[in-house]
């Protein structure tokens, strides 16, 4: 799907419906109206540090789109909107940003989303997914991982490695890289001198796709048919989006990137095209959008509130690190037990 919402029909998806675009779209205004209340209470104090994933919302959306419930995603650190598409809760993901680990875990919530928790060192995730993929293989599971690393993670050995083992083991794995052209203030250009982070899977003896990831149906495309071809091996996708925010609340971008470059992707925003295509098929107009916000902003602000009210027990912090609790730790909980440091909740 171009700019202007036009769609090129010989690489159009097999069945995919005009429900199920609108049901992106949605998902899409979802994340990004997500994503804007959580910048603005990390700005307020009542969120820790937040990576806003403004302008990646096709990449993201429309990849966990693709994933079937028995896929595994391994996420990175930006990937909210995946949490969000595979029916993880969002006041768990708002618990995660008040910087609680109790907002990280899914297992007290009813639905499995089937993911690890956001990570923060850069590329790490890219061995486990690999490890979790090859597992499934062993097990002649019917299934497969999706895994994120942004374009600076294809530098680190992580990546390397990962791909390494899952072109040898043939590990059902789909990698994407979510090239958003920035790592913090590294523009891409200076990140690697390869042509292209796609052609990187090339001496890992994997095949391997570059895509418009401001292309929501071009991204679930690129992904479903690697998954659909995950049994025979892996897929690298390289989705080519744009960094539209700050790398983080802790970043300020101005310091090191021109407005203009930023005013130059807008052009290309990954929901407005959607909303032209639905538009000239008769299938959203301006009422249904009011409706929709409106809808988002009451689901976000029951979740901020379910979020805000979840009290946490400090002890929790010397839990679910060790099977077998080394006497150091306990020494320190004893320690912070007779500091009555339980008493005030943090
Ligand atoms: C191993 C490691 N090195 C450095 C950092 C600091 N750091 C956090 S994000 C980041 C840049 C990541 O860029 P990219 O992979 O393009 O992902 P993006 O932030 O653009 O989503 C760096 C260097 C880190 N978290 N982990
Ligand atoms: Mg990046």
């Amino acid at each position: 799907m171009d700019e202007n919402g036009n769609i090129d029909e010989q690489l159009f998806p097999n069945g995919l419906t005009d429900a199920q675009i609108t049901d992106m779209y949605k998902q899409m205004s979802f994340a990004r109206a997500v994503d804007a209340k959580a910048l603005s209470l990390q700005r307020q104090g009542r969120f820790v540090t937040y990576a806003p994933l403004l302008g990646e919302e096709a990449t993201q959306v429309g990849s966990a789109y693709a994933t079937s419930k028995d896929d595994f995603v391994v996420p990175s650190f930006r990937q909210h909107a995946v949490f969000l598409v595979r029916g993880f809760p969002l006041y768990k993901l708002f618990i995660a940003l008040r910087g609680y680990e109790d907002g990280a875990s899914e297992n007290d919530t009813p639905q499995k989303a089937n993911m690890t928790p956001e990570i923060v060192p850069v590329a790490t995730q890219l061995p486990h997914a690999v490890g979790v993929a090859y597992a499934k293989k062993y097990n002649k599971e019917n299934s497969a991982v999706v895994t994120y690393v942004g374009d600076g993670g294809t530098s680190e050995g992580d990546f390397y490695e990962a791909m390494n083992f899952a072109g040898v083991f043939k590990a059902p794995l789909v990698l994407i890289i979510e090239n958003n052209q920035w790592a913090i203030s590294m523009p891409r250009k200076q990140q690697t001198a390869a042509e292209t982070l796609a052609q990187k899977a090339i001496a890992a003896g994997i095949p391997s796709i570059q895509v418009d990831g401001n292309d929501v149906i071009g991204v679930y495309k690129a992904v479903k048919d690697a998954l659909t071809n995950a049994k025979n091996g892996p897929t690298v996708i390289e989705c080519l989006t744009y960094r539209m925010g700050l790398h983080t609340t802790a970043d300020d971008p101005t310091k090191y990137r021109p407005d203009a470059d930023v005013e130059a992707w807008k052009s290309k925003d990954p929901i407005s095209r959607v909303r032209k295509y639905l538009e000239k098929k008769g299938l959203w107009d301006d009422a249904k959008e009011k409706q929709m916000q409106d809808e988002h902003s009451k689901t976000i602000d029951d979740a901020v509130a379910k979020a805000e009210a979840f009290v946490v027990d400090p002890k929790s912090m010397f839990e679910n690190v060790y099977s077998y609790v080394p006497q150091v730790l306990k020494d320190e909980e004893d320690e912070a037990a007779a500091n009555s440091f339980w008493q005030g909740n943090v």
